[in-house]
């Protein structure tokens, strides 16, 4: 509230409230589309979903195909889709079709300067008006502020394993601190999945894997599975929880955000199908042989991850795209199940 002070002429008051006004109105807000605004209002089931998995993690076409299917796989199973993204500054929650393809157009990669936008990147890609895919760091704060509880997307950020960098994703840190749940088919197999889950259980950050039954559970003692790795349905990482139904995963939300008010976030990791995921002995030596072509190049931070991706794709002849689309499908149905068990239990 402004003091008027004595020494102050009206008209100049006036100036300044109007100043201020301009200012305050030129920020861009977060825009939720009419129908997820109802949704979360109804408390009917919504599940978010990324963008830089669009903007940088897949080839153009497969990347658009892959969000529309998504959003209708959602949508036909009970549940409503809300893509985040930033267009032109402002933070959007349900993104147009012409917004997916503005987000989805990376063919020319010199060309669309578009950001891969993470916690920090947040109020300078809104200061200057940008355009970019959200991470899952800024998917889980916008996907909070909207009031939405759960995410599905393909693979978490982690600590990468050239260790002397300290390159620790964000996504980590997000998880320590926002309240969403992110269900993906586990760490990245890129990075160092060991010191990734470490570092989730200093955060308290519970990670639960879900058994699809399609495990040989003689190699799991007490029916405790490993994590998955990405592109592969076991990293060899312990899994400090398992769940074999949506139902549990929806409770243990439930039990933490609401009960308890706990604010960290959840990872459930499903892993990729039989027939989707990855043999090992292929991809594990074409990540290592990646990661000595990435430290060559000098490439790090932020870059890193669509590098990566980039070149797996290529040495795969396509292989590991169509992979990186199946699981988040997969995903997506499981994030959809466990938003509608949740919705249930919020009634
Ligand atoms: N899942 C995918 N492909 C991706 C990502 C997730 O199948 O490209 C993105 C997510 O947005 C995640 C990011 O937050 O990769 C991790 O990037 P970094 O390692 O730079 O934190």
């Amino acid at each position: 509230m402004l003091k008027c002070h004595s020494n102050l002429r009206p008209s100049f008051l006036k100036r300044t409230i109007r100043t201020c006004h301009r200012f305050y109105s030129a920020v861009p807000k977060l825009t939720i589309s009419e129908e997820i605004k109802q949704a979360i209002n109804d408390n009917k089931p919504v599940v978010s979903l990324e963008s830089t998995i669009i903007s940088h993690g897949l080839p153009y076409q497969a990347n658009i195909e892959m969000a529309q299917s998504v959003e209708g796989l959602i949508r036909s199973r009970g549940a409503i889709p809300a893509t985040i993204g930033f267009i032109k500054g402002i933070p959007k929650v349900g993104l147009s079709t012409q917004d997916l393809e503005i987000l989805a157009d990376n063919r020319d990669t010199n060309a669309i300067g578009k950001y891969k936008v993470s916690r920090r990147d947040i109020p300078y890609v809104m200061t200057h008006g940008l355009t970019g895919g959200t991470t899952i760091a800024a998917t889980m704060i916008l996907s909070h502020k909207a009031g939405i509880d759960v995410f599905a997307t393909g693979g978490l950020g982690g600590v990468s394993r050239p260790f002397e960098l300290m390159d620790v994703s964000a996504d980590l840190d997000e998880l320590s601190k926002t309240p969403v749940s992110v269900v993906c088919s586990g760490p990245k197999s890129i990075l160092d999945i060991k010191r990734t889950m470490e570092y989730l259980e200093t955060k308290g950050v519970p990670v639960s894997t879900f058994n699809d039954g399609q495990f040989e559970m003689d190699r799991y003692p007490n029916g405790k599975l490993n994590v998955p790795g990405f592109y592969t349905r076991d990293s060899g990482v312990k899994s400090p929880f398992t769940f074999n139904n949506f139902d549990d995963a929806a409770k243990m939300i439930y039990n933490g955000k609401y009960d308890m008010q706990l604010e960290n976030g959840y990872v459930f990791c499903i892993p990729a199908p039989v027939d989707v995921a990855l043999p090992d002995e292929l991809i594990n030596g074409i990540i290592d042989e990646t990661l000595v072509e990435a430290t060559e190049f000098g490439i790090t931070g932020k870059d890193l991850t669509p590098f990566m991706l980039g070149r797996i794709n290529e040495k795969t002849n396509g292989v590991s795209v169509k992979c990186n689309v199946e699981f988040v499908r997969n995903n997506a149905i499981a994030g959809t199940k466990i938003a509608i068990a949740l919705a249930n239990l919020k009634s």
